[in-house]
């Protein structure tokens, strides 16, 4: 067995938590490139508009590597995560995101260098400043951040599309003109409360069915709170060379 290093895990109180305690300091803008996807034609129900060229939901795809310029695969989902700023009295984000900003993090570890941040469910239609950080909520690196576009078939923002929302409906395809109303129809009902967030998989990088001891698992060393008192950090096995 390979014993190597042991990287500091993050914990916020008793609970382990989505914030990291980052070992070293690899994650710099310079080794990361974002993706932000724009003008948006969006279902508060996470649906497809089917609008070609305008996304239904925002993606935010990052391509990570590291200080040699090589892909990185398992950087932990919560080290990086987006929060969306409303721009537009007309825009929500429904349940996450809100004011004050929430940290979305990143659907699952890096594959091959890229991991994908997603956020499902807008209601309203408007603009919205993204911002994209790698590392703990303190202290972070940002990306990158962009101003975006969000329309939706959700016009009340009552977080559920019906006839209602005909009134005063945004240009959803954007082309300019008044023809959106076909669009709306197919989703009629369809509700934030259809959208499953997050992801189905696990959001670390541990093993919780190896043998203990192996790597990927918690170190028997004791745990601690970090210099900064706010992750409560512990260790934990890892493959490789120290770096
Ligand atoms: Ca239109």
């Amino acid at each position: 067995m390979r014993l190597a290093r042991a990287l500091a895990i993050g914990f916020t109180g008793l609970t382990l938590t989505s914030l990291a305690c980052l070992a070293g300091a690899e994650t710099t803008a310079t080794n990361v490139t974002v993706d932000i996807a724009d003008s948006i034609a969006a279902c508060p129900g996470g649906d497809s508009l089917g609008v070609v060229g305008h996304p239904s939901r925002l993606r935010i795809r990052i391509v990570y590597r590291d200080g040699s310029g090589q892909l990185r695969t398992g950087v932990p989902p919560e080290s990086l995560w987006a929060t969306v700023e409303l721009t537009s009295q007309t825009l929500r984000v429904n349940d996450q995101g809100m004011t004050p900003a929430k940290l979305i993090f990143a659907d699952d570890s890096t594959r091959a260098g890229e991991a994908r941040i997603t956020v499902p469910s807008f209601s309203g239609s408007g603009t919205a400043h993204v911002f994209v950080f790698a590392g703990r909520a303190v202290g972070a690196t940002g990306l990158a951040n962009k101003t975006i576009t969000v329309r939706t078939a959700d016009t009340d923002t009552n977080g559920i599309v019906n006839s209602d929302d005909l009134t005063n409906l945004a240009d959803l395809n954007y082309n300019s003109q008044q023809d959106d109303s076909g669009l709306l129809t197919p989703h009629i009902d369809h509700s934030h409360r259809n959208v499953l967030f997050g992801t189905m998989v696990r959001r670390t990088n541990l093993c919780g069915t190896c043998a203990p001891t192996q790597a990927n698992t918690i170190g028997e060393s004791p745990v601690g709170w970090s210099p900064g008192l706010s992750p409560f950090c512990g260790p934990a096995i890892m493959t490789g060379s120290p770096s």
